[in-house]
């Protein structure tokens, strides 16, 4: 298997980090994906999130075992890191990230969620070594 050397000063970092925050979030989408492929040493497509369990802004009834993100490419777990945090700002997942499906599918088992608002905030690290970001939230229902 291929080895990657990931670097955290690398330029496309800084360039990731320049998109204004205050754009709106379809454009800095688009502003992200435009400097990372510019970037890209070997273009390959990064990996973006498509799906997610419980889903992206979704009401759920009774406390989820675990989140799932399924990823456009494969992720690298030990450049990747997802946190679920409940309306206080407190941890709730058991910062344990498994990967599926060839490294596309990212699980994390979650403590027990009583009713309330969810923020799950990720960064990943595709296994072409481009990094992609991104938040959202969902409700668990009593
Ligand atoms: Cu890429």
């Amino acid at each position: 298997m291929t080895r990657w050397h990931i670097d955290p000063a690398t330029p496309r970092h800084a360039l990731v980090a320049a998109v204004p925050r205050h754009a709106a979030p379809c454009l800095r989408a688009a502003l992200l994906v435009a400097l990372v492929c510019m970037t890209a040493p070997a273009a390959v497509a990064h990996a973006v999130l498509e799906r997610a369990a419980p889903a992206v802004g979704s009401d759920v009834k009774g406390s989820p075992p675990e989140l799932t993100l399924t990823y456009s490419e494969a992720i690298e777990p030990a450049f990747s890191r997802v946190m679920v945090t409940d309306a206080s700002g407190r941890r709730v997942d058991k910062d344990s990230l498994t990967t599926q499906q060839a490294g596309h599918v990212v699980r994390v088992p979650l403590q027990l969620l009583p009713p309330g608002v969810y923020a799950v905030e990720w960064h990943v690290t595709s296994v072409d070594t481009h990094r992609t970001q991104g938040r959202f939230s969902f409700t668990v229902m009593p």
